[in-house]
């Protein structure tokens, strides 16, 4: 049976799931709930989802919630297909320990900052509010310190577990993406993190 993904094409969490499922050639379906009308707060939706919060996947009957842990559950059940690797090897301590530090350094030191950041610039816009100017100050100044520490972190190792790609890496590509059309360009400007991004700068202002 095709897995079933509730969420949001273009929303941070159900692309995240999106991206692990394309990595893995897994076939899916996205049921786009219409948050524009709240049913994402229905009493049906939140007994599958009890926080109310796109996305959720239905695998014949299996609910999960959290992005991560779909995006996780996907790269497990299907090892075999796909792009390999992604996950440390379950025998593997060290490796799982340096995982589960990349992972909350994903939630706590990336999309911490890059979440505010979204919110007072796209955010404003698509509720078609004003952008306030010192709050896109504050989130883009808090972000790029973060991302002064990733640079360093990048500057000694390939990504940000270590030297093999995971699925924290491709956890950090929707809200990546979405960076420059909030006006912030440290992805391209910082070195490491450029190459991490997969474009190195070619001047300071490309
Ligand atoms: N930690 C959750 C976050 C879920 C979340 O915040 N979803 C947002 C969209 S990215 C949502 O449902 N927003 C609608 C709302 O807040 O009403 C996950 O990764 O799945």
């Amino acid at each position: 049976m095709v897995l079933k993904l509730y969420g949001v094409t273009n929303f941070g969490g159900t692309d995240r799931v999106i991206v692990i499922l394309r990595e893995k050639g897994v076939p899916y379906e996205v049921h786009e709930v219409d948050t524009k009308n709240k049913e994402h707060k229905s009493a049906a939706f939140v007994e599958k989802q009890p926080f109310g919060l796109v996305p959720y996947l239905d695998d014949d009957g299996f609910i999960l919630y959290e992005s991560r842990a779909i995006g996780y559950y996907i790269a497990a059940k299907y090892a075999d297909q796909g792009t390999q690797g992604l996950l440390p090897k379950a025998d593997d301590l060290k490796a799982n320990a340096l995982f589960q530090q990349a992972l909350s350094s994903e939630i706590c030191n990336f999309e911490t900052f890059t979440f505010p950041l979204i919110l007072a610039t796209l955010g404003q816009r698509y509720k078609g509010l004003e952008i306030d100017q010192t709050t896109v100050d504050k989130a883009m100044a808090a972000l790029d310190e973060k991302l002064d520490v990733y640079d360093n972190i990048l500057s000694k190792q390939k990504y940000i577990t270590g030297d093999e790609l995971t699925i924290v890496d491709l956890f950090h590509l929707p809200s990546g993406a979405l960076l420059p059309a909030c006006g912030y360009h440290g992805l391209k400007t910082k070195p490491n993190v450029a190459r991490y991004y997969g474009k190195p700068p070619r001047n300071k202002d490309d």
